[in-house]
């Protein structure tokens, strides 16, 4: 009788070796360990076993049940693992995948970029500065006094009794001068911050660069000639311009840069993109530079204008609305 038990126990895993999938597996489950099956036969044959071998049978049929199904466990954990259906399986590689939307620089920054690389080629470096700033910076080195009304607190973003956000990138310039020795060439761009009423041509926060350059013996015709060869870089040699004496604190003398623009119909009209001048002595005087000595120059272009000017967008607004329908245009 244990002899059977042994063969069929040996016969039930011979079997389960040949078992390859699911349905297989379950003829088998059936065969054996179902109600009726051969393994679950065993334990009730203990019974009618001789009472003296009766101990040693139920041992040996409880052993075999439970190494059998053990095996039977493992068998159907491994084949449901294997059978669930693999991404590869899943996938038709010959589908056109999915298009990666691939972002790109606002029109600003990218206009920034493509100024820097001008100025870079004309030698010059660039410098940045902070945009919460002291009175000092913004305002005194440059020669505009307690009582000039661009001081007017309603007209600036001020964050205490001290200190405000910058309204002109000047103040990089003028950190530039206070910490480095002429002969100075760098141009310096960022954002400035000023109260105004938005509409079309205006926002409380714009771009600014501004150019400064200071050796001996500067002219005003070093000038002319570089604002020359930028605009012409920029915009192309069409692009027509004219300087138109002006006033400016930190200098003297003063000029504002205008483009000629022709409307649809023909209208001509100057458009203002920036001011410029030699640098007034007194802020020499300001950061320490011998104003006997040296000479300098410096401008100050609309970051915004110039590229409202380059791609003809009528509306400053439409820059910073952040509506992807505009800005994937540029
Ligand atoms: C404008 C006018 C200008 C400057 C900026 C400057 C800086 C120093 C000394 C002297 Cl440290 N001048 N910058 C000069 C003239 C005009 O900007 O309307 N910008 C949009």
């Amino acid at each position: 009788m244990l002899e059977k038990f042994e063969q069929t126990a040996k016969q039930a895993i011979e079997d389960l070796g040949k078992v390859r999938d699911g349905s297989s597996l379950e003829e088998w489950r059936v065969k054996y360990l179902s109600r009726n099956g051969e393994i679950t036969e065993l334990l009730s044959q203990v019974g009618k076993v001789s009472a003296e071998l009766r101990p040693q049978a139920g041992k040996l049929a409880n052993t075999i049940k439970k190494q059998v199904s053990e095996a039977f466990d493992l068998l159907k954990k491994n084949l449901e693992q294997t059978s669930k259906p693999k991404a590869a399986a899943l996938a038709d590689v010959t589908e056109p995948g999915q298009r990666v939307k691939i972002g790109k620089s606002h029109v600003i920054t990218q206009t920034v970029n493509e100024l820097l690389e001008i100025f870079g080629r004309m030698g010059f470096g660039v410098a940045y500065g902070p945009e919460v700033e002291d009175e000092w910076h913004n305002f005194v080195a440059l020669n505009i006094p307690a009582e000039h009304p661009a001081r007017d607190p309603v007209d600036n973003f001020y964050i205490d009794e001290s200190r405000l956000l910058r309204s002109q990138t000047s103040t990089i310039q003028i950190r530039t001068m206070a910490n480095q020795k002429p002969p100075i060439r760098v141009v310096a761009p960022g954002r400035v911050y000023r109260p105004d009423t938005v509409d079309a041509t205006h926002m409380f926060m714009f771009h600014q660069i501004e150019a400064l350059v200071v050796d001996e013996g500067v002219s005003m015709v070093d000038m002319k000639s570089t604002i020359n060869q930028f605009i012409h870089a920029f915009f192309g040699k069409d692009m027509q311009w004219r300087f138109r004496p002006s006033f400016f604190p930190f200098t003297e003398p003063s000029a504002e840069v205008d483009l000629l623009w022709v409307d649809k119909e023909g209208n001509s009209r100057w458009i203002e993109v920036g001011g410029c001048g030699m640098v007034d002595p007194n802020v020499f005087d300001a950061v320490g530079i011998d104003c006997e000595k040296y000479t300098g120059w410096a401008f100050g272009f609309g970051i915004e204008r110039l590229a409202m000017r380059k791609y003809g967008i009528m509306d400053i607004r439409l820059l910073f609305e952040n509506d992807l329908r505009f800005l994937e245009q540029f």
